[in-house]
């Protein structure tokens, strides 16, 4: 059996498909679901601390470039304001999968920013939390799995585990 670094070596020397942002480093812990996920399914990602509001610069020019450098999907995590997946998705045609974290309104915030985005620029709304940050992963694999036999096997068995009770628990 493969170690865990091993893995993550592997996954590393492949083409990054996903990118992974989130508007502050105090948004890691939750979104450490979220890249797990993503290497149990041996998906290549990117992570990025950006910020609609602090960073919008950076932000946007960074959103621009994702396609023309081969990624394939967007994962936005944010808590508050929470203008960050609807920032990425102003700037892009790859699906954005957006995270409300929790914050000071028990995520209600950032819950209502990222399901309320006007039509003509959609993003997919995870649930909050923890729960959305795994979904998230989950959603971005089933995306790459429609040109991908590999994933959608891992999707398979990670079915087969969640039936079993065998994933483990999400960090909170
Ligand atoms: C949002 O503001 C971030 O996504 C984060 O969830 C929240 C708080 O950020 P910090 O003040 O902890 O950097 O932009």
């Amino acid at each position: 059996m493969l170690s865990i670094p091993l893995i993550r070596w592997c996954i590393k020397l492949s083409k990054t498909r996903v990118s992974v942002v989130m508007g502050s480093e105090s948004d890691r812990e939750v979104m450490k679901n979220c890249l797990t996920l993503l290497d149990e399914f041996t998906i290549s990602y990117e992570v990025k601390v950006l910020s609609a509001h602090r960073t919008p610069e950076a932000t946007s020019d960074y959103a621009k470039h994702l396609e023309s450098r081969g990624i394939k999907v967007v994962i936005a995590g944010a808590g508050g304001a929470a203008h960050l997946p609807g920032t990425m998705a102003a700037h892009t045609t790859l699906p954005v999968i957006g995270v409300p974290l929790t914050s000071s309104l028990q995520g209600l915030d950032s819950l209502y920013s990222i399901v309320q985005m006007p039509s003509g620029v959609p993003v997919a709304c995870m649930a909050l939390g923890a729960a959305g940050a795994k979904n998230a992963a989950v959603l971005a694999a089933q995306i790459l799995a429609l040109s991908s036999p590999e994933i959608k096997k891992k999707l398979k068995d990670y079915k087969v585990k969640l039936a079993r009770g065998s994933f483990p628990p999400s960090s909170p």
